[in-house]
């Protein structure tokens, strides 16, 4: 089986949608294989953000990333794992995001875009042990 990593964002709980993404991904055949509710840290969020370190809106992201609870989920499915759920999430703009998708569907801004999701298996795998690191 092939894992990738996603987070339901801030918004995403606050607004009590993290029911309803989970619901979207688990139906479409992706098993949870870790998943909990956590206030993500300032030196972990700029650790996974670290490719947009040099990025104007940097601060900005990690200040919304840390601001209230996440839900972190390490998610299983047959194939390219990555790719189903990025496919599931929509364009990173909400405003661009395909109906269908969960950006697209519920989200408007850039800022609060709702989820993420691992952009490669290589990524999928750094992810998962930075937030993780006990999982085998
Ligand atoms: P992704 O989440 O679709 O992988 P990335 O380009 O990796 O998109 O950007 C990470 C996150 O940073 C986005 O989900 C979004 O919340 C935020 N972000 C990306 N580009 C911008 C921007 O131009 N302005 C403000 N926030 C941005
Ligand atoms: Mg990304």
């Amino acid at each position: 089986m092939d894992r990738t990593f996603v987070i339901v964002k801030p918004d995403g709980v606050e607004r009590r949608l993290s029911g309803e993404i989970l619901s979207r991904l688990e139906r479409k055949g992706l098993s949870v294989v870790a998943a909990e509710l956590r206030t993500i840290s300032r030196e972990t969020a700029e650790v996974h953000y670290g490719e947009h370190a040099d990025k104007p809106f940097f601060g900005d992201l990690v200040s919304f990333i840390t601001r209230s609870p996440s839900l972190l989920l390490v998610l299983e499915g047959p194939t390219e794992t990555f790719k189903v759920v990025r496919t599931l999430m929509g364009a990173t703009n909400p405003v661009d995001a395909a109906p269908g998708t969960i950006r697209g569907d519920l989200g408007i801004e850039m800022t609060e875009n709702l989820i993420h999701g691992s952009d490669s298996p290589e990524a999928a795998k750094r992810e998962i042990s930075l937030f993780f690191p006990g999982l085998s």
